[in-house]
């Protein structure tokens, strides 16, 4: 309390890796100081009174920043970009690249990511018998015709709003990655040389080494 009355902000901490990486990807693209608490899904959850009264609903990323409270990674990263921005990852409302910032920095989890994820639990964790289910198969439809809006843009920039990198990419780059890793979906050529594009940034690399968790998975997968 006294180091925020003399003005000091309390550390930003992301619970959480998995969509989480997003955000500290872009904390490090903003050069903000966080920490990153870890959260494991797969222990029992119920033991981790911290984050469960942080998160009644269980699910990562959350965030903490001061008196502040947030789930949802896209959320966050508005949050973030609005609170310490202005930055150059969020065009301004009204530069020509706003529309498709906005519509991509979404599309990135609501079209892509949130349907490949079940893909992704039906591939890998579901019994035998439902791995190719019904709302399995629908759910791979949903991100392979989101993504042919990606291809398209691709066709027109290097990245989703044109010349410059953006949160966009971050919150798109997340969902074709977790595409690849756990083995729900091909990528194209388009596609796959534009997350070489994307994470051989810098701050992408500094985010890996903050998600040890999320390295390992990327060194297992590279592994098979
Ligand atoms: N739309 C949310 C999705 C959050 C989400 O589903 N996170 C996964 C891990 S990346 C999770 O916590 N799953 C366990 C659960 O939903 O109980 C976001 O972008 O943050």
């Amino acid at each position: 309390m006294d180091r925020l009355k003399k003005g000091m902000r309390a550390m930003i901490t992301i619970f959480g890796e998995g969509r989480g990486f997003r955000v500290v990807w872009l904390l490090e693209e903003m050069g903000l100081p966080y920490r990153l608490r870890r959260v494991d899904l797969l222990a029992n959850l119920e033991d981790d009174i911290e984050f469960l009264a942080i998160n009644p609903a269980g699910f990562i990323p959350a965030m903490v920043d001061g008196d502040v409270t947030m789930v949802e990674s896209i959320a966050i990263m508005e949050y973030l970009i609005a609170r310490y921005g202005p930055t150059a990852l969020a065009p301004a409302p009204h530069d020509p690249a706003f529309p498709a910032y906005q519509q991509f920095l979404h599309l990135g989890e609501a079209g892509l990511a949130a349907s490949i994820y079940f893909v992704s639990g039906a591939r890998n964790i579901a019994p035998a018998a439902e791995r190719n289910n019904w709302s399995a198969r629908q759910a791979l439809d949903v991100f392979e015709t989101r993504l042919s809006l990606v291809t398209r843009q691709l066709a027109r920039s290097p990245y989703l709003a044109g010349d410059t990198f953006t949160a966009a990419d971050i919150s798109v780059t997340y969902a074709l990655e977790l595409a690849q890793r756990s083995g729900s979906a091909t990528l194209g050529a388009a596609e796959k040389a534009y997350v070489a594009r994307t994470t051989a940034r810098d701050a992408y690399k500094r985010a890996m080494e903050t998600c040890q968790a999320t390295k390992a998975w990327a060194a297992r997968v590279a592994g098979q």
